[in-house]
């Protein structure tokens, strides 16, 4: 695969500021029967090419595929489990010139992924939950370079995280766990200009705590490294969102695109692709993107 441009230079702080560039649209696949908003749906092998590809083929920059609900309450699969789920899928993807990134809290399984052609490690753990992430991934290579990492904001496991939502100052707190996580990760050889951060929405966040977060985006843009948004159909959207259930809040999830992308976000995590890739490109056509 030719490498994108995003892949090989990625700018530091927030949209890459090339002539043009837009705030990426990451497409989900979760391949489990069990996740919150889409669980069953794409649980086969074929079934989550498939729906990769549709993605792809409606705009979305890259594929994110997991094999492990997040969602509060959910069980752990193990290794060998994970792997089978999401390994034929990476596979599949990226021969047929689709950009994915892998959506997993394991080394092994962030390994494997990216050695069949994965981009990116998506890590909701930001490093915490597997003691050989931060090391594997700055061993692994891309085209000569260690893939991208994403360090999400968690505090907990999905059973226990709802116990966790305790914030001072929930801005200030998840910037300071997020600046921990950098040097950690950092000093165990990951590169932080490798590195994107994430405030981890919903995850060991009430409702409340979470609108903060896209308030002050401007605090975890200054740790210095790219932002990915997740706020794809979660609960905190449930109150401004008419209807009831994950998908009837599509429309929110595009309006918060369209707010973070103005703020020059790097990407945003979707279910929904199309009228998230309408809402990056208006905030970049209206001129509101720095
Ligand atoms: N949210 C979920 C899963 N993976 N990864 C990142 N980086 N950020 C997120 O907010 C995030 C994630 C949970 O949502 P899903 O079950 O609908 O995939």
């Amino acid at each position: 695969m030719v490498l994108p441009e995003w892949f090989v230079d990625l700018h530091p702080g927030g949209l890459a500021q090339a002539e043009g560039a837009r705030t990426l649209v990451m497409g989900i696949v979760n391949v489990t029967p069990d996740s919150f908003s889409d669980g069953g749906r794409w649980a086969g092998p074929d079934a989550a090419v498939a729906r990769g590809l549709h993605l792809h083929a409606l705009g979305a920059d890259l594929v994110d595929v997991g094999g492990e609900s997040t969602r509060p309450g959910a069980k752990r699969v193990d290794e060998a489990e994970e792997m089978l789920r999401v390994i034929p899928v990476v596979r599949e993807l990226a021969d047929r010139g689709v950009a994915v990134s892998i959506d997993t809290m394991r080394a092994g399984v962030a390994a494997a992924a990216v050695e069949a052609g994965a981009l990116v490690v998506n890590d909701v753990s930001g490093g915490l939950a597997d003691p050989e992430m931060a090391s594997t991934v700055a061993a692994l290579r891309v085209g000569g370079r260690q893939p991208l990492y994403v360090a999400m904001h968690w505090r907990a496991h999905s059973p226990d995280m709802d116990a966790h939502d305790r914030y001072h100052d929930v801005v200030a707190d998840v910037r300071c766990e997020l600046q921990a996580r950098l040097e950690a990760l950092c000093g165990d050889g990951v590169q932080r200009e490798r590195i994107i951060v994430d405030p981890g929405l919903g995850f060991a966040k009430a409702g409340e705590n979470n609108w903060p977060l896209l308030r002050d985006l401007g605090a975890l843009q200054s740790l210095g490294c790219p932002v990915l948004i997740g706020a794809s159909r979660k609960r905190f959207l449930s109150g401004v969102s008419a209807g009831e259930g994950p998908t009837a809040r599509d429309a929110a999830t595009a309006a918060v695109t369209a707010i973070v992308a103005a703020r020059g976000v790097w990407a945003v995590r979707v279910h929904e692709v199309e009228a998230n890739v309408a809402a990056v490109r208006v905030a970049a056509l209206a001129g509101v993107a720095p």
